[in-house]
């Protein structure tokens, strides 16, 4: 098959599925063709069978806002001609999806188009009264809708009123590249914490709806009991929030910022607890990369995680804003050493067992094989 893809290319768990599915089909003997403002980020090397078609956007003096979506449209359609696509999946309904509906028109219906819906596409971006209509347009016109979660799907369905087939199709994880700590992985772990000392790790895009200055309240607790550092990684908006929580808490000198990071499968694996105080998460990737590390997690109970998470098993779903139950989750998986090892190879089984990129992406390519074949 000949297949367009589009993401964003910037951190973000949508990005990542996207272009891993896109290498995951190539090697499959698929051609893949990604199209978007830039490169995304984890494409990096070659990969057979794999184009990028970065989009032009033009600026003009008249102009107050550059016509992103509409040059993303037009290169969809243009590239969709030129490499005969069979069809466009585009990841993260706003405004993708709508490109893709207008290419499909320039196009005459010529080509399939796929939505994969990722989470504030639906509950934040596209659920804003300046977006909802077009966007469920635009879902109700994809020939085929997916959804990360089962959660999301629901939340879809009532959020734009929608009846349509929406299929769940998880996010998945390549169990042999992010994996338990080695040898390697165990020097490094000396470089942020001293012999002895845990390792608490937090990872975002640092907006406001992962809550991160919970991560330093949970973490100056969890500090005033056990000798533990804190590693943040990533960038947004609220880290200079974070950085000012952690001064005020008394805990800068404990705290490693690390900022964006691609080799996330070399840093992932040092943490003895992945902690995730979001107010929503339609999925939770880096849960789910945490789990495949079999490193315990402790996240907030809510969207999709409790599909991620096997709850008190494979890590602990709290309440938003309980500090205070996050807090002895933590140290509880820290002062016992049998526990964290426990739920360490259980959310690595379940990663392995439910979502491991070998089992879905297969799901993707039924979807295709269908729409192709009417
Ligand atoms: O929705 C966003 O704001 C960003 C998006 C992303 O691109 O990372 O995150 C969503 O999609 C991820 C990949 O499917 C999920 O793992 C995240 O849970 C989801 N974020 C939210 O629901 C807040």
């Amino acid at each position: 098959m000949r297949i367009g893809i589009t993401c964003y290319p910037t951190y973000g768990g949508s990005g990542v599925v996207a272009t891993e599915l896109g290498v995951a089909l190539a090697d499959r003997g698929h051609t893949v063709h990604f199209i978007a403002y830039a490169m995304p980020f984890r494409l990096g090397v070659y990969h057979d069978n794999v184009y990028f078609h970065e989009v032009p956007v033009i600026d003009y003096p008249v102009f107050q806002h550059r016509p992103a979506t509409i040059s993303l449209a037009a290169k969809m359609a243009e590239v969709a001609v030129r490499e005969r696509l069979d069809l466009l999946h585009v990841h993260y309904a706003v405004p993708y999806s709508i490109c893709a509906r207008l290419a499909q028109e320039m196009l005459s219906g010529k080509i399939r188009t796929v939505t994969t819906l990722h989470g504030t596409d639906i509950t934040l971006v596209g659920a804003d009264p300046s977006l909802r209509e077009i966007t469920r347009f635009a879902i109700a016109g994809s020939d085929a809708v997916t959804a990360v979660s089962q959660y999301l799907r629901q939340r879809t369905l009532a959020e734009f009123n929608l009846d349509i087939p929406i299929e769940v199709i998880p996010n998945f994880v390549d169990t042999s590249k992010l994996k338990p700590a080695q040898k390697a992985n165990q020097a490094r772990r000396k470089h942020f914490a001293q012999p002895g000392e845990k390792i608490v790790m937090h990872i975002s895009n640092f907006r406001s709806i992962k809550r991160c200055s919970d991560v330093v309240k949970v973490f100056a607790r969890v500090r005033q009991e056990l000798p533990t550092k804190l590693l943040l990684i990533g960038s947004g908006p609220e880290l200079s929030l974070v950085k000012s929580e952690a001064d005020r808490m008394g805990v800068m000198d404990a705290t490693w910022i690390l900022g964006q990071q691609e080799a996330i499968e070399d840093l992932l694996p040092l943490a003895d607890v992945l902690l995730l105080t979001s107010e929503l998460e339609s999925f939770s990737l880096v849960t789910l990369e945490a789990m495949s590390c079999a490193v315990p997690t402790v996240t907030t109970n809510v969207g999709g995680l409790s599909e991620v998470v096997a709850a008190g098993q494979s890590g602990f779903l709290d309440e938003v804003g309980d500090i205070e139950s996050m807090s002895k989750h933590v140290l509880e998986i820290l002062e016992n050493e049998e526990l964290a090892a426990k739920m360490g190879q259980a959310g690595r089984a379940r990663a392995q067992q439910l979502f491991e990129q070998s089992l879905i992406v297969p799901k993707y390519l039924k979807l295709y094989e269908r729409l192709l074949s009417g």
